[in-house]
């Protein structure tokens, strides 16, 4: 355990999914929160800085996996499939790779993650609906599903063995909200990096889940959990309300988009069999 200047308890870090959109954003930020950042992925990545380590690393590779654990305090872990995908290419990526992950982490003595997972496991639920974190899940996808089943693992471990997890079901992390669905689902860059630093720094957690969203006007979510482990949003997605709904002028109440949570991803698939396309 470490306490760095800026109020972090872990000393090296890893971060998953780091080619990513999520991961290299976060990269250059997470670097100032701790000693070392590893950084892992399939894809191919930016060369090692100063203290960073770079590891391409699949999680569907068990061994990969236990190798890239080692010496590692905490885990940011956003790799893996993030859309809707068919299950043959959801499973060996989000269910086989997130129990190599904690597998890893466990033999490893790693003591906190924090799993990127997202709002799609609740995705069923209403727009009209103000749900907490502890409502049953309801998925909307096979991608949402995935998500679940993480959920599930991290609180199995928690329960079984003591790691901590905090899940964040993310909204939606992009530079600004561009649609109506956004309005309520928008986290900002900024309120990510808060939201990680938050959940680095609770002394205990146990396995919370946390709505991974700006402070904005129109929200679906009770997100007391965050309040708990001292997320404090301080981004609004009101300043686009008006762009966003003039440019989005009127949407069909009965459109998924507008209906469910999950918004378009709740239509989509089925997908065919392999080898049946
Ligand atoms: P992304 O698709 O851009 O990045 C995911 C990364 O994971 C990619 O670089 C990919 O190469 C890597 N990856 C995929 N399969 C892998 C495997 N088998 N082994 C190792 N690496 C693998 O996704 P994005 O948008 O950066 O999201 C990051 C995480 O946050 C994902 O887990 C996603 O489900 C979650 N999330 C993101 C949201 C968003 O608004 N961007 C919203 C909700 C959840
Ligand atoms: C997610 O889980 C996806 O990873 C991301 O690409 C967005 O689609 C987001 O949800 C969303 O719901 O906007």
């Amino acid at each position: 355990m470490h306490e760095s200047s800026t109020g972090l308890r872990f000393k090296r870090l890893l971060l998953t999914g780091a080619a990513g959109t999520l991961g290299r954003m976060l990269r250059p930020r997470m670097r100032r929160y701790c000693e070392t950042l590893r950084v892992s992925d399939l894809a191919a990545m930016e060369p090692a800085g100063d203290g960073e380590e770079v590891v391409i690393a699949p999680l569907e590779d068990e061994a990969a996996m236990f190798a890239l654990l080692e010496g590692v305090d905490a885990v940011l872990h956003f790799g893996g499939v993030s859309v809707e995908k068919p299950f043959s290419t959801v499973l060996p990526a989000n269910i086989v790779g997130a129990y190599n992950l904690y597998e890893a982490a466990r033999r490893q003595g790693t003591q906190r993650i924090v799993f990127a997972s997202s709002n799609h496991v609740t995705g069923f639920y209403g727009q009209g609906e103000t749900i907490s974190a502890h409502v049953v899940p309801r998925p909307d996808t096979f991608y949402g599903l995935s998500k679940a089943f993480g959920e599930n693992l991290a609180q199995f471990y928690f329960d079984r063995h003591g790691l901590e997890t905090v899940t964040l079901r993310i909204g939606s992390c992009l530079p600004e909200p561009v649609n109506r669905r956004q309005l309520s689902s928008w986290i900002s860059h900024d309120d990510m990096e808060r939201l990680l630093v938050a959940v680095l720094s609770a002394p205990v957690v146990g396995h919370s889940i946390v709505y991974g969203v700006s402070d904005n006007r129109s929200t679906w979510w009770d997100n007391s959990q965050g309040r708990q482990v001292g997320y404090r949003p301080q981004d609004s997605s009101e300043p686009w309300r008006a762009a966003v709904e003039a440019k989005q002028p009127h949407i069909d109440p009965a459109r998924p988009e507008a209906r469910y949570q999950g918004g378009a991803f709740v239509v989509l698939g089925p997908f065919p069999f392999a080898g049946q396309e």
